[in-house]
This record gives structure tokens, C-alpha cells and sequence, in this order.
């Protein structure tokens, strides 16, 4: 079992988010890079996630040694503050070469596009020392599955893994799997695809897996099996803690709000399968309600990390001889009464 003071807790600067919609503005001012990483320390967290175009902004425009050059400038900065960068994610569902898909795009120059892109996110991921590259594969899936030949897709994701495990061999891939949105259906929409198209590359170590819980309850899927199931391959890498309530856009809530007994179970099974042991970081990816204030910018960060430790120590004290007594007799009420008793507390 993890020691308690083992989790280190992480977030990336789009977290601290202005709170626009498709339907209005945003209701909070921008902070700019300096304020988000004073926030993170200040607060306590030790790392904090990047998309490739938050290391090096406006990274299309740059050529390469700029981004080697910039991501290097940064690095020092982090390391200045004792800030750790826990993953480097290409964001690859802005640009007008990703409109039709990335990997997958029916276009090969966007498809090299997104590919030369990825490479520079694994240059970025080198230099800010983390060897793991998320891969949430935002628009690789269809509006209507007429337009892509799903076998077909398989084939160009993994010819796209393959260069990125070539072009560095110490790199490790973490496929962030959600089922739908921006995408009617996703490729790649559960762990169990992500770790069996692992197996189709050329380095089936290195592709392992980063659990959303929102994305899992999207997939009608309980979040905690999904981190038992990766856990039993051993490739749980990264972690986006947060809530979901149903099945509608992705929420993003704060961790427990919604389903408090799910994330209780989300943390049993990270204390089961020690996760945090191999040095992962336990990752919030949640957003501020739009009607926050400014002066609460980091609540719902702060709030998240302060649920999932009073839950660390409810799965702690959970009286696990008399719930083993109560399934050996499969007096399974009863044991969901203890659940519910625990977790409302005396
Ligand atoms: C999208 C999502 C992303 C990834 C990082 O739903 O979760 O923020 O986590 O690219
Ligand atoms: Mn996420």
C-alpha cells in the first residue's frame, strides 16, 4: 500500500480555467503562465501537465531549435520553483490541419502534419525531463461513419505510435481514452481498446494508458474497474481525476462531488494496486464552475486533492475483515449498508 504522503498531485494550466461556453463569454479574466505556476506551488502541488503549446505558445509558427530553444527556457523555470512537468500532450485538435482528425485525417499532409507535431511534443517531453506523452486522441473518430474506414484507422494509429516510439526509445505513450466529444464516436473510447491497440505497435511496453473518470462514466463504464483493469497490466501511467454526472458533455467536475461512493471506490482500487509507487502523479482534470469568482480561481483544485485525501483515509479505515465476513456469507445488503455508513461517518 502507498504511504499517504506518497501521492504527489498535479495539474496543467488549462484547469484554472476562464469559464466560457458555447454559450457566453468568460466570466473570469485570463491569468497569464506565471500567475497558473505561482498558484500551483503556492497551494502545494508538485507538477504540472503541458500541452505542447503550453511549453512553447504558438508552437506551428517556431521552427525547431525556437521550441528546443523555449522548452529549454522553461525547464529552467521549473526547476527554479521545484515544479516537476508530468506529461507533455500534443494538442492536436485546434489547428486547421486536425479539423477532419490527426492521425486519422483522410488528408496525408495533415496526417504528417500531426505526426511532425507529436515528434516535437517528444522533443519538448525530453527536455522537461518526463518521459511520458499523453495522447488524448481528441478527433480521431467520425461525424458520420460513412467518412472513414474504421480498419483503416487502426492501421494509420498505429503507423503513428510507431514513429513516435521510434523517433525516441525511451519515450512511453499514454493513450487518454474518452468515448465521444468533440467526436460523435472515438476510436479509441475505453481502456480496454487502448491497451489492446497497444499491442499492435512496435513497442507494446511503452503504450500504456491515462483513466479520465469522466470519460470512463461517458463510456457507461465504471471508472475504478477501469483503473483495476489497466493496473493488472501494469499500465496505469497518468490519472484525470474528476467527476460526471451522466451521460452529457464532459464535465469535469471536482473529484466526488457527484458520485462520492464511485470515487471512494476509485481510491480503493488506487490503494490496492499502489498506485503513486512508480512515481505517477494523481492528476486533477477539473474546471471551476462558470459562476465562480475570481477569488476562488483554485477551489475546485484545492477542493478535488481535499476530497481525494479524506477518501485515502476512509479506504484506510474501512473495516475490511467484517466487509470480507459479510461476502463470504453474500450478505451483499449488508455490505452495501457498511459502505454507505462508512462513508457518511459517525
Ligand atoms: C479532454 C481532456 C484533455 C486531456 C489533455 O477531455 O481531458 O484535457 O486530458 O489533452
Ligand atoms: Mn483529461
Amino acid at each position: 500500500m502507498a504511504k499517504k504522503d506518497q501521492y504527489r498531485f498535479c495539474f496543467g494550466p488549462w484547469n484554472i480555467s476562464e469559464g466560457g461556453d458555447p454559450y457566453g463569454p468568460p466570466t473570469r479574466p485570463p491569468q497569464n503562465f506565471d500567475w497558473k505556476l505561482a498558484q500551483l506551488k503556492k497551494h502545494g502541488f508538485h507538477a504540472m501537465m503541458f500541452h505542447d503549446d503550453d511549453a512553447v505558445p504558438d508552437i506551428d509558427s517556431k521552427s525547431e531549435q525556437q521550441i528546443r530553444k523555449e522548452a529549454k527556457e522553461l525547464k529552467k523555470r521549473l526547476d527554479g520553483e521545484g515544479i516537476v512537468a508530468e506529461m507533455v500532450a500534443p494538442r492536436l485538435w485546434f489547428s486547421p490541419m486536425t479539423i477532419d482528425g490527426a492521425y486519422t485525417s483522410n488528408d496525408a499532409k495533415c496526417r504528417r502534419y500531426a505526426i511532425d507535431r507529436s515528434l516535437r511534443s517528444i522533443d519538448i517531453a525530453n527536455i522537461l525531463d518526463t518521459d511520458i506523452l499523453v495522447l488524448w486522441l481528441a478527433r480521431e473518430g467520425t461525424y458520420i461513419r460513412e467518412a472513414k474506414n474504421a480498419r483503416r484507422s487502426v492501421d494509420l494509429l498505429v503507423e503513428a505510435f510507431d514513429q513516435m516510439l521510434s523517433h525516441d526509445k525511451g519515450i512511453r505513450l499514454s493513450i487518454e481514452p474518452k468515448p465521444n466529444e468533440p467526436m460523435d464516436h472515438a476510436y479509441i473510447p475505453t481502456i480496454g481498446h487502448a491497451l489492446a491497440i497497444a499491442h499492435k505497435t512496435r513497442d507494446p511496453k511503452r503504450v500504456g494508458c491515462l483513466i479520465e473518470s469522466a470519460h470512463a462514466i461517458l463510456a457507461g463504464l465504471d471508472p475504478a474497474d477501469e483503473i483495476d483493469f489497466a493496473m493488472s497490466f501494469g499500465k496505469l501511467w497518468s490519472l484525470h481525476l474528476n467527476d460526471q454526472n451522466g451521460l452529457k458533455y464532459d464535465q469535469d467536475r471536482p473529484f466526488g462531488n457527484t458520485n462520492l461512493r464511485s470515487a471512494f471506490d476509485q481510491v480503493r482500487a488506487l490503494e490496492r494496486n499502489g498506485y503513486g509507487k512508480n512515481g505517477e502523479f494523481v492528476c486533477f482534470d477539473v474546471h471551476p464552475f462558470r459562476t465562480t469568482k475570481p477569488e476562488h480561481f483554485m477551489d475546485h483544485l484545492v477542493n478535488s486533492r481535499k476530497t481525494f485525501l479524506r477518501l485515502v483515509d476512509k479506504a484506510r479505515s474501512f473495516d475490511e475483515k467484517k466487509a470480507q465476513a459479510l461476502i463470504q456469507d453474500r450478505n451483499y445488503q449488508a455490505l452495501d449498508q457498511m459502505v454507505i455508513e462508512h462513508l457518511l461517518g459517525k
